[in-house]
Parts: structure tokens; sequence; C-alpha cells
């Protein structure tokens, strides 16, 4: 991969609820989607290798799907991707189906967006997995997409039990799992070369 993939320039695009305002369909996406409070904007920042995204104080506060663009590498050969940051699930707690839980709009983009190349289902690492991941897992896996799942701060589990609660989280899922810390750093490199890889293949 070229040096010049690892200074990426972010900037915001748009927020939008209504499908009719979602921006035009031309360029690579990857989707973050994950319980409300798991670190959606923090991994978003840290991958875009700046603060484009309000990391927030109150869980359950984003209510659009806001999209990032991503410019990599110049002169020649410049490409671009997007980053879709999408409103958090599990806020309301009672709530029995993801798809009850999500608007309308987000079932929208999920099923029918053409340019989305890719979807990160964050899972809370230091936390037990919660059912409404499980029932997005299974939602996503039916909707024929390519997914994984990127296990978040893993910082707040001790180092002597980590492996053995990734093993858990990898037995859990059907797609590849990978940890991830925004305090350490831990993952964040792998998984940008991972999500551009999947959104740019042709390099
Ligand atoms: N310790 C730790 N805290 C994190 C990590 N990622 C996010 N957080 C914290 O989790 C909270 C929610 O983060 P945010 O990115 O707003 O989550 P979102 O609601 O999914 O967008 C914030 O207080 C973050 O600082 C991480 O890797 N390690
Ligand atoms: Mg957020």
């Amino acid at each position: 991969m070229s040096r010049a993939l690892d200074r990426p320039v972010a900037s915001f695009l748009a927020a939008a609820t209504d499908p009719s305002r979602f921006p035009p369909e031309s360029v690579p996406e990857v989707a973050l989607m994950g319980r409300s409070n798991v670190g959606k904007s923090s991994l978003l920042n840290a991958l875009a290798g700046s603060r484009v995204a309000r990391v927030s104080k109150t869980p359950g506060r984003t209510r659009e799907i806001h999209f990032y663009d991503v410019r990599l590498g110049s002169g020649k050969a410049p490409v671009a991707l997007r980053l879709v940051d999408l409103p958090g699930y599990g806020y309301a707690r009672v709530s029995r189906e993801v798809t009850r839980e999500w608007p309308v709009f987000i079932e929208a983009f999920l099923s029918r967006r053409a340019s989305l190349a890719l979807c990160l289902l964050l899972v809370d690492l230091s936390v037990p997995l919660q059912e409404s991941d499980r029932r997005m897992a299974e939602f996503l896996a039916a909707t024929g997409r390519s997914w994984r799942v990127v296990a978040t701060k893993a910082d707040r589990v001790p180092s002597s039990r980590r492996e053995v609660v990734i093993r858990g989280f990898r037995e859990a899922f059907p797609v590849p799992v990978d940890p991830v810390s925004v305090r350490t750093g831990l993952g964040v490199r792998e998984t940008w070369e991972g999500l551009v890889q999947a959104a740019i293949p042709v390099r």
C-alpha cells in the first residue's frame, strides 16, 4: 500500500434522513454502525485522522446519517471514499427488533444504497455481547452486504483477559472480528487498510 494512503483528508459532506437527500452514489462508501456510545464517531475520527465527527457525551443523540468525504493521496491519482456514520441503535431499551428501533431511512440506506461497499458493525469489547448486536448481525447477514465486526474499547479489557474475550466474540460472528482502541491506537491502522482495500479494491 502506498504511503499516500497514510494521510487521508476528511471533511463533513452531508447529514440526511430522507433518502432523496442522500448524496449521489458516486463514491464507494463504508458505513459504521452499532449501539449508541459504542464508539462510532471516535473510530471514524481515528480512521480519518482528524476530528470531523462529534463525539457525544449524551448517548443516542445522532438521529441522522452523516456522510464524510475522505480523500487519499494526491497529484496524479487521488482516490476518494466516504465514511458513513449511522445513528446508533439500542438506545430505546425495550424495543425488540433492530428494524423497529431504526427509522425507515436507515433500512433504505442499508438495503438499497448501490455505492455501499462495506459495513462495519461496531461492538463494545468491554461489555458482554448484547442481544441487539446479535440481531444487527443477523440483519446485516440477511442484506447480503460485505460486513465485518470491529470490537471497540479494547483498552478497557485487561490484557490478561483480552485474548479469551476476543475469542468469544469471534465465535459469535460469521465474519472477521478486529479489536480496536482509539485510546491506544490498537487495530486502527489495520482497520483503515482493510476498509480502503474493500472500498477501492483495484490498486
Ligand atoms: N476507553 C475507550 N473509550 C472509548 C473508545 N472509543 C470511544 N470511547 C468513548 O466512548 C464514548 C462514546 O463514543 P462515541 O464515539 O461518541 O460513540 P458513538 O455514540 O457510537 O458515536 C465517548 O466517551 C468516547 O470517548 C475506546 O477505544 N476506548
Ligand atoms: Mg456518534
